[in-house]
């Protein structure tokens, strides 16, 4: 984990923008759907998951400086940080029907992992290296420009 022990930071509790799925129930069980454009708020051009992360392991320590993404914990659950330079919110994701909406400069980690976690993620862009900020020092000074 970086050290912001020399930020003045303070607590917020409007980073996590939340997104509520519908839930379809019967005898048979329980059914969620997301659908691009009405449940999310961008074009989806890629999926993708994390699971079989240990307990004990930190992911993440990077921002994105334009792909956005909505991160669900569709199964077991995960605790995730996240930090725009200026404020921080750490939230537990546990609810396959919840999902947060993580914009651009947002530094991001994810920690405390269960066993059965599987974070599934749905994001606005394919995979590019070159957008990601890997550098706290550098994610600091760019969104303080
Ligand atoms: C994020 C959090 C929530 C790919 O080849 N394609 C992909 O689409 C992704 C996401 C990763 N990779 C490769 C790159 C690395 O060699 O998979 C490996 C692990 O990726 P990374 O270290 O970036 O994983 P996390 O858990 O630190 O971060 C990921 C996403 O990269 C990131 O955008 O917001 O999950």
């Amino acid at each position: 984990m970086h050290d912001n022990t020399t930020r003045q930071k303070k607590e917020s509790l409007s980073l996590a923008q939340w997104i509520e799925f519908n839930q379809r129930s019967d005898e048979r069980g329980l059914l969620t759907a997301i659908e691009e454009n009405i449940h999310v708020p961008f074009n989806i051009k890629r999926v993708y998951y994390l699971y079989g992360t240990l307990s004990d392991v930190r992911r993440g320590f990077h921002a994105h400086k334009e792909l956005r993404q909505i991160l669900i914990c569709v199964s077991g659950s995960c605790m995730i940080r996240l930090d725009d330079g200026i404020t921080e919110e750490e939230v537990k994701l546990f609810e396959p029907h919840r999902g947060i909406f993580v914009d651009k400069m947002i530094w991001r980690e994810m920690y405390d992992f269960s066993k059965d976690c599987v974070l599934l993620v749905l994001a606005s862009d394919v995979y590019r290296e070159e957008d990601y900020i890997r550098d706290y020092e550098d994610f600091f000074q760019m969104v303080m420009q």
